[in-house]
């Protein structure tokens, strides 16, 4: 059986790394595993983690490490045959050093973009909240303005991508991410990807991965159940 692959992709709000993460899940059939989509989920079904978790999240702030590490962890662990990509977590050094203790990590991918683009994206984005696809209104808008082009549901907006929850984050985000990523950098598996479009950095980001693993044809994968 070929070896598990695991990777990890880190950057601030916007920058890309739901877009991104879910390029290399069609074209390394790895599986796209989205903190913040674990969130809404939870928020959805109004689990006792989700309330919680909305409370933070609507105020732009991280949701606690405890809770975190609760939700994704035992997921984690329970993908024994899977090779993953985690999108949103580690957010912080106390989550990163969870995750090391609970499994190894082999590539971190970490998105450098500047300010003024992840602000015009993310007050541009919608998105269809049952199925979490994404659209952009100038980058990729959907076919009909303001549903689905899947189903042709209404598409909305989150509260934290409106302006005030906005600026707090992306200053929150860069204070935390740093001990992250020196951490990794010092273990050796960090690559830092900048730019201000996806699709220029998407060659970098694809050679990367392809040195590493064998791209496979889109390949359907199933979360097991929590
Ligand atoms: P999330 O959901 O993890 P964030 O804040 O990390 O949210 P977000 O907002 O999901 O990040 P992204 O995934 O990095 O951004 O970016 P994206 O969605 O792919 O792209 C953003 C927009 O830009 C889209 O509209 C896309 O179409 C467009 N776009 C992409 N590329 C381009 C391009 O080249 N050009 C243009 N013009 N547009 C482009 O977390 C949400 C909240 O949950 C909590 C926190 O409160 C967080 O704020 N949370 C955690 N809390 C603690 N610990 C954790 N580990 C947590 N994880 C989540
Ligand atoms: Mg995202």
């Amino acid at each position: 059986m070929a070896k598990l692959f695991r990777a990890v992709i880190l950057g601030p709000p916007g920058s890309g790394k739901g877009t991104i993460s879910e390029r290399i899940a069609q074209s390394f059939g790895l599986l796209h595993l989205s903190s913040g989509d674990f969130l809404r989920e939870n928020i959805a079904a109004n689990t006792e983690a989700g309330v919680l978790a909305k409370t933070y999240i609507d105020r732009g702030v991280l949701v606690p490490d405890h809770v975190m590490t609760r939700l994704l962890l035992p997921r984690l662990e329970q993908m024994t045959s899977h090779s993953w990509l985690l999108d949103g977590f580690p957010r912080t050094l106390a989550q990163a050093q969870a995750l090391n203790s609970s499994c190894d990590v082999d590539v971190v991918i970490s998105l450098n973009i500047p300010y003024e683009t992840l602000k015009e994206r993310l007050t541009h984005r919608w998105v269809h909240p049952a199925s979490g696809r994404v659209y952009n209104m100038g980058f990729n808008p959907p076919r009909v303005q303001g549903r689905d082009d899947n189903t042709g549901e209404p598409l909305i907006q989150y509260d934290d991508d409106k302006a005030d929850a906005l600026v707090a984050r992306l200053r929150y985000y860069k204070d935390v991410a740093k001990p992250v990523i020196d951490l990794y950098k010092a273990k050796g598996i960090l690559h830092s990807v900048s730019g201000t479009e996806t699709d220029r950095m998407w060659p970098y980001i694809s050679s990367l991965l392809n040195t590493r693993i064998q791209p496979q044809n889109t390949i359907p994968v199933s979360v097991p159940a929590p």
